[in-house]
């Protein structure tokens, strides 16, 4: 099939570009998942697994200099805006070849070389940190964006009050982007607020808001589009409510029953991002086989090389223990 043949307004690589980039963050949260049950990871690890298009949609659009403020689950962040699987893996390891040399772990992934701001243990902050990237984006000129991802836990926190206020009444180049998986923790978002439309609350703010299928990388792949375009010609900020869902554990080894039933989660993978834009694909007549089974060769070659990666780095060396933390004379 032609390479020009169009899925909305992407040719073939662009689309592909979209599968592999799922693709590398789904392997290296398997191998991450693999490699805390086997001792290798210091501390939490919250993976991304069925959350995937939701990084990827957004991240497409953004440039190194646009700032990106996440989560405590935040690898799938980290990667789709260009933090390489070998500095990722490696940070979760301890090791000092890690993206935040080893001093970090899963929780403070920074490389601001890329424009990825930190990961963060405490919900919420994100949203603040997001807006206030847009402030001074707004105050020094440029055309680049704040992004914030977060949680449905985080809508309730004051932070989404504060920041999306601000936002609104200084129109800055903000987009928040809320991954409504429907979980805090083992706590329904429906137990926790009357109101589960984020996309409502949002317009209560001013905001412009959408709410898309979160599994479809391609819509919102077009959500985000438009959203980080209306930030950068200076329309302001806007929200985008990403419906989807986590199809491990809240954090590896944690259970997993008791709040949600195996049969939720079995129809929520029937629906993985993964799978639905594969099938789209071959039924487009877009992509073959062959095309899937080439992206998944290089694709475990790259995680398998950048787990070899990790393993083989040192740790930090233990004299350096009070570097970064103390300003030197
Ligand atoms: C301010 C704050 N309150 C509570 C916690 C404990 N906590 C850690 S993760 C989490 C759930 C977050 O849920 P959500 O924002 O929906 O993200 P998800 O885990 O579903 O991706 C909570 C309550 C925290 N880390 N920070
Ligand atoms: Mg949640």
């Amino acid at each position: 099939m032609a390479d020009t043949q169009k899925v909305i307004d992407l040719d073939k690589s662009q689309v592909l570009a979209l599968y592999r980039q799922m693709l590398v963050i789904r392997r290296c949260e398997e191998q991450l998942a693999k490699s805390y049950a086997n001792g290798l990871i210091p501390g939490a690890c919250h993976t991304y697994v069925g959350e995937e298009a939701v990084a990827t949609g957004v991240c497409a659009h953004l440039r190194p200099t646009d700032a990106v403020f996440s989560t405590h689950r935040g690898h799938g962040h980290a990667l789709a805006k260009g933090v390489p699987p070998r500095e990722l893996i490696a940070e979760l390891y301890g090791r000092v070849t890690g993206c935040s040399r080893g001093r970090g772990g899963s929780m403070h992934l920074f490389a601001p070389e890329v424009g990825m701001m930190g990961t963060s243990g405490i919900v919420g902050p994100c949203i603040l940190q997001a807006t206030g990237a847009g402030y001074s984006f707004k105050l020094r000129g440029t055309d680049s964006v704040g992004v914030a991802f977060f949680g449905d836990g985080a809508v309730n926190n004051g932070a989404f009050h504060e920041g999306l206020n601000l936002a609104a009444i200084w129109d800055l180049p903000v987009v928040f982007v809320c991954e409504n998986n429907m979980y805090a923790t083992e706590v329904p978002f429906a137990y926790a607020t009357r109101n589960t439309n984020v996309a409502e609350r949002a317009r209560a703010y001013g905001i412009a808001a959408v709410a898309v299928d979160g599994n479809d990388v391609l819509a919102v792949y077009e959500a985000a589009g438009q959203a980080v375009q209306w930030a950068r010609s200076g329309g302001g900020p806007s929200l985008i409510e990403c419906r989807t869902y986590r199809t491990r554990p809240h954090a590896e080894g944690m259970r997993d029953g008791g709040y949600r039933s195996p049969e939720e989660i079995e129809a929520w993978k029937q629906r993985d991002p993964i799978l639905l834009l594969h099938g789209r694909m071959l039924d487009a007549g877009i992509s073959t086989d062959s095309d899937f089974e080439a992206i998944e060769t290089e694709v475990r070659a790259l995680i398998e090389e950048a787990h070899q990666f990790a393993i083989g780095s040192p740790y930090p060396d233990p004299a350096t223990v009070s570097d970064h933390i103390f300003s030197q004379p």
